[in-house]
């Protein structure tokens, strides 16, 4: 990676508005002269966009364990690492993504309650010392960006989940967030205008 290019992640609950902040981000790099490669997870290559198909897709005839799902979103994860991401950042590109490890701690971690040593291992295994330059993460109450995300239409099968699956994801975002470098916690509750602005102070504040 030159010294200049970052990794942004954005994170959050379904309908926390990570879509809008993402634009925003995006515009706030460009307009400084920063090339961004934008990503997306799970997904983002051909092979990890068909692992999203596979693991948004509501199963009627078998359980899909916690544990296949977990494996599904680090699988996806190292497409889009040794493909888009690594390749990208040692260009000099600024990465913008949507969703990233968080993700799997927050959701397969808090929402599914899975073993965090499990989870652990295979963030090493994967990711090996990357770690984001700056994760803004979405606070949102579960129940209101369910109902965003409701307002959209047909819910996939992990937000079919109960609202409680989202309550202990929220406070392993919320955990995580508290405990680690380089995370701002920005409220989603707020207009989309009051959100836009305390996203772009991070910005100022974490880039100059
Ligand atoms: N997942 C996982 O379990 N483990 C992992 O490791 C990873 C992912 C990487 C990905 O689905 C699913 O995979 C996700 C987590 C899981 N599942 N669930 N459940 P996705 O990427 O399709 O879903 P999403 O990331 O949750 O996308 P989303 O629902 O589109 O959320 P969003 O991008 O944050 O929301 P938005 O589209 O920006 O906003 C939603 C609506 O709210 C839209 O109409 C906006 O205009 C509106 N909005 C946004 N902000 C505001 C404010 N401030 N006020 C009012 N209205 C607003």
């Amino acid at each position: 990676m030159t010294a200049a290019a970052k990794f942004i992640v954005v994170e959050g609950l379904e309908g926390a508005g990570k879509s809008s902040a993402i634009a925003l981000i995006k515009q706030y790099l460009q307009q400084s002269g920063r090339q961004v490669v934008c990503t997306r997870e799970p997904g983002g290559t051909p092979l990890a966009e068909s692992l999203r198909t596979l693991v948004k897709q509501v199963q009627t005839s078998e359980v899909v364990a916690p544990q296949t799902e977990l494996l599904l979103m680090y699988a996806a994860r190292m497409q889009l690492l040794c493909n888009v991401i690594k390749p990208a950042l040692a260009q000099g590109k600024w990465v913008l993504a949507d969703r990233h490890d968080m993700s799997s701690r927050a959701y397969q971690g808090g929402g599914r309650q899975l073993d965090e040593a499990f989870i652990d291992q295979l963030r090493t295994a994967v990711l090996g010392d990357l770690r984001p330059d700056l994760t803004l993460y979405l606070d949102i109450d579960p129940a209101i960006g369910l109902e965003r995300a409701r307002q959209r239409g047909e819910l996939d099968r992990i937000e079919q989940e109960q609202l409680a699956f989202f309550q202990r994801t929220r406070q392993k975002y919320l955990q995580i967030a508290a405990t680690e470098p380089n995370i701002v916690v920005i409220d989603a509750g707020q207009t989309l205008e009051q959100v836009q602005q305390s996203i772009t102070a991070a910005l100022h504040k974490a880039l100059g």
